[in-house]
Parts: C-alpha cells; structure tokens; sequence
C-alpha cells in the first residue's frame, strides 16, 4: 500500500474527451448516463463494428486516430456463475486481450488518464471479511471464476506497471456484484439478481407454486446498484490518482435466500423457494471493505430493495410479455 492523502490528486474532467469501453453494457452505458452530468467536451463510444477490442491492430488504429483524454474501461466478457464455469476460455482470453490491447495503446498515446474495473472476484475464496485491497493475492481464487479473475488481477497489474514504469496516471477500481438497468436477464448466463427478478416474474405470471434457487441459498453476496457504482467511477476518475486499487461496495451483504425473498416480495410472488444443490454454490461471502473509496468522501446511495424495484421496473419496460 502506498501514503492514501498523497494518492488524492484532482482530474478536471473540463471540456476532456472521454472513451467509455463497453458503453453497450450495463457498466458503460450507466457509466455514459452519468458523464452526461459533467462538464466533458465529448463521450466517446464505438461499437464492436467500429474498434473489435480483442484484435490489437484494431484497438491500435482506432484509438491513435481517436486520442480521447481519458479512458474507463468497462468492456469485458462477463456472467455468472455457470457461464464462467462454462466458458473459462473465453473468460481468461478475451478479458486478457481487451484490457492488454486497450491498456498498451493509451499508454503508448499517454492517455491523461485511464479507470480500469475490476471485479471483487479477485480475491482469495476464504479472504477475510469484509475484504481489504490488501488481500489481493495472498490465497487460492474460487474456482468457478479463476479465469476471470486472473485476467482482472493481470489488469490491475498492468495499470500498476505502466504507472511505475511511465509515470501514467492509469487506476483501478473493483466493484462488487453489481445490478441495474440493461443487465443481464439471460438465465443461463446472468448473475443471480436478474436471473431471480426474471424467475419471479415468470413464475407469478404463470402462477407457479415455487421458484427455483440454485445451490444451497446461504452464500451471501453484496450488491451495489450500477448508477451508485458508475458515480463511484467518475468520482475516482476526477480524485484518484493511486498506485493500488480501489474496491467499490455498497457495505453490506445478504445471503441468496434473503435476496430470493426480497425479490419475490419486490415483483408480488408469493410462491416457495424450491434449492437446487446440484448448482454450484461460488464463493461463500465476499463482502467487500470500501473503507477506503469512503475515506476519501464517497458513499453509496441505493438501497437493495430500492434498487431492486428500479432493475425491475427497467425488467417490466424492456421484455414485455
Ligand atoms: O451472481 P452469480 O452467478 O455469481 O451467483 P458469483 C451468486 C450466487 O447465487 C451463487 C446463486 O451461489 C449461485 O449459485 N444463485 C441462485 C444463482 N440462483 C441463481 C440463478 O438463477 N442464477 C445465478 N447466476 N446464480 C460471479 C463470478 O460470481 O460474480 C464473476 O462468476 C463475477 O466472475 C461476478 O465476479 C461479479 O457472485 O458467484
């Protein structure tokens, strides 16, 4: 760890231009929503038809044509438990290759600025709790979603290096399980809140007796709703200029059972929970400290069942039935 009230360093975000990586997803496109709100010249975006962020040569032309002043980099290839499971190549390779791409070229262009995210699956599967941004690397990751930390740990690496080696301003933050509009409601590749909001759902339309859960619902996880998460970001962005990264919570956390329970009751079904145990479980708790992004003034906003109502509202708007 390095002096913290040195690591404070204002970034005027002024009349920048500012590239959002990813802005189709759920990250970037709350992330494009709340830059809005600042003072920028311009938020740069470019889908996968324009700049392919898995082929270097791509990545290479187009940024050296585009040279925005600051970059967040929200793309990646992301899911849930099952899909990172299922897919542990294209978690490690993909996620690998957009940041090694993305991170190499704004160094070679000295990219004022540049915000890596993360996930909170960086961590050891027993880290102690709630999880410092020490614990980075001193135990064994979970093993259904190694390839995707690996690759998320290479980054903060990255980031590390460029800083040491060429003075740049590139940081990290690792945001906690995240949740909101435009997610992910695909059940066998989403997260568990969109997946219970769309079982819910489903099921009270159908009038169904019971829902299903995978694993054994005492897992517990922390949830943090997007837009709180994409404030933290820009806040990051315009104090932060630290060697280490930043973990991004909402401060406490709630078991899968509890979380089943607040949805039905958020969406109006009134069915059992039905357990799935030939599910994987994942990691038992990750709760994350964020003593540290509070230290320096920012504080999540959104309440779990708030938000909860908001991700389902945006559910409702957008798969009609
Ligand atoms: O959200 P989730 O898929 O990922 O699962 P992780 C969290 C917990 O919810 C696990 C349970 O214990 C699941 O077994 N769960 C219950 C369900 N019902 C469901 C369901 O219908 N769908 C899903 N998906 N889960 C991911 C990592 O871990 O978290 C990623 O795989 C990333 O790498 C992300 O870090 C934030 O929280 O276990």
């Amino acid at each position: 760890m390095t002096n913290q009230s040195s690591d404070m360093k204002p970034y005027d975000l002024t009349g920048k231009r500012v590239w959002v990586a990813g802005h189709r997803g759920m990250v970037g496109s709350a992330l494009v929503r709340r830059l809005q709100e600042e003072n920028v010249a311009e938020v740069i975006t470019a889908g996968r038809d324009v700049v392919d962020l898995i082929r270097q040569d791509q990545v290479e032309n187009w940024l050296g044509e585009t040279k925005p002043d600051a970059i967040i980099v929200a793309a990646a290839k992301v899911g849930g438990i099952l899909a990172n499971d299922t897919y542990p190549a294209d978690f490690l390779y993909d996620n690998l290759m957009i940041e090694a791409n993305i991170l190499k070229a704004a160094a070679d262009l000295k990219t004022e600025k540049v915000l890596f995210l993360g996930s909170s699956c960086i961590y050891p599967k027993f880290a102690e709790q709630p999880i410092k941004e020490e614990s980075l690397l001193t135990g064994a990751l979970e093993p259904t979603n190694e390839w995707y930390a690996i690759a998320k740990i290479a980054g903060i690496k990255l980031c590390q290096a460029y800083r040491r080696q060429h003075g740049l301003d590139f940081i990290s933050g690792m945001p906690t399980n995240l949740y909101g509009p435009f997610d992910n409601f695909d059940l066998k590749k989403s997260h568990v809140l969109p997946a219970l909001i769309r079982k819910a759902d489903t099921a009270k339309k159908n009038g169904e007796a019971s829902l299903e859960v995978w694993g054994t619902g005492t897992p517990k996880r922390e949830f943090l709703y997007v837009e709180d998460l994409a404030d933290a970001c820009i806040f990051l962005l315009k104090n932060y200029s630290g060697y280490d990264h930043v973990n991004i919570g909402y401060g406490d956390d709630v078991s899968i059972r509890e979380l089943a329970e607040t949805v039905n009751r958020v969406v109006g079904f009134e069915g059992e929970l039905r357990f799935d145990t030939s599910k994987p479980d994942g990691t038992p708790r990750k709760l994350m400290s964020s003593e540290r992004l509070q230290n320096m003034g920012w504080k999540a906003k959104t309440d779990l069942e708030t938000g909860i109502r908001q991700a389902y509202q945006w559910y409702k708007e957008n798969y009609p039935e």
